[in-house]
């Protein structure tokens, strides 16, 4: 029998909360929101300030920490949760990595989300109204940019496959097209007359209909800070980070396929695709490693981002598309 030693990057998943304690906060939560139970000063002790202090001005926080579903594992630990809400890309704030301050500009109440294009009838929804139709739950994912570095964290949301059945689309549709927030006044990077405002992504039916597409709501077991996407996000582990857009107001589902964000600005580096492939390089630098953070080394990139078992097969007979930029 092969018994494959261990790569010096494939450590437990010690830094994640373990389940009996995440069950334990969990239920601790929706006993306060329950009603008056436990005095406040002693459940905000017992919670460490975490979901308490986040629910002073996100109505969503008693949400948190889900249910982790444990089908999602990891090959690395999990990043520091300081690194991966501080080291940001999120252009509307600007095009460079301190963008967490700024991005606390960003108003995420009231927010309101479209369903428009191919469905049985369009409709513009309350985020709270839409989280509370949903079922959270947190998974463990890789996230991988284009540029090379990654990370790993825990995303509290719903499978993408729950709003795509909320959204109803015709049978006809092909595409779903998201788009982020557009209001230059408080997002000044949109002010930068040289982008295509707003951020623009979309993927197939079957690709937000797969399993791993996540609709992220939350970021290690609180609600989403809001330079990582607050309120609502879209989480493609298998493709480059640029995929995975932020702060989403509209979901367009339609027979065409959409020209996204940095499709638009540069063609020739970032496609429609972009499923990660350690062997296909970015016409400017190699995809075949990439730098974890914090852990101040590079590890060998993996096809499809190491989630080629659930997403393969959404590629066979695709061969002339450029899947992997
Ligand atoms: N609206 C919007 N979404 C976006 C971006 C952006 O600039 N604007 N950057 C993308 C890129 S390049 C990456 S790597 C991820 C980063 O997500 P994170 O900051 O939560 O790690 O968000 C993606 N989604
Ligand atoms: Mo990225």
């Amino acid at each position: 029998m092969l018994i494959r030693s261990r790569r010096s990057w494939e450590m437990a998943e010690r830094d994640a909360t373990p389940e009996p304690v995440y069950r334990d906060r969990r239920r601790l939560v929706q006993a306060m929101a329950a009603g008056p139970i436990l005095l406040p000063s002693l459940a905000g002790a017992l919670l460490g300030g975490g979901p308490a202090r986040a629910a002073e001005d996100d109505p969503s926080a008693r949400m948190y920490p889900a249910m982790r579903n444990l089908r999602y594992r990891l090959d690395r630990p999990v990043t520091d949760e300081k690194q991966a809400t501080t080291y940001i890309n999120f252009y509307e704030f600007g095009s460079h990595k301190s963008v967490a301050g700024p991005a606390q500009a960003l108003k995420i109440r009231p927010w309101t989300v479209t369903f428009d294009g191919m469905v049985e009838k369009e409709k513009t929804v309350d985020i709270d109204d839409l989280l509370g139709a949903m079922k959270p739950e947190e998974r463990l994912y890789r996230h991988r940019c284009v540029e090379a570095w990654s990370m790993a964290v825990p995303w509290t949301g719903f499978p993408m496959q729950d709003l795509v059945a909320y959204a109803r689309p015709l049978s006809g549709a092909k595409y779903v097209v998201m788009q982020t927030f557009k209001d230059p006044a408080m997002a000044p990077g949109q002010k930068q007359f040289w982008y295509p405002w707003p951020y623009v992504e979309g993927l197939t039916m079957a690709e937000a209909t797969n399993e791993l597409a996540l609709m992220g709501t939350g970021l290690y077991g609180k609600p989403l800070p809001r330079q990582n996407g607050a309120p609502l996000r879209l989480v493609v582990p298998w493709k480059y980070g640029f995929k995975s857009i932020k702060s989403i107001v509209r979901f367009t589902f339609t027979d065409k396929r959409p020209v996204s964000f940095w499709e638009k600005i540069q063609a020739a580096e970032y496609g429609f695709w972009a499923n990660v492939n350690p062997e296909v390089d970015h016409p400017r630098w190699s995809q075949a490693t990439e730098e974890v953070l914090g852990m101040g080394k590079r590890v060998p990139t993996l096809l499809y981002n190491g989630y080629a078992d659930q997403v393969a097969g959404l590629y066979k007979g695709m061969e002339g598309e450029k899947l992997f930029m």
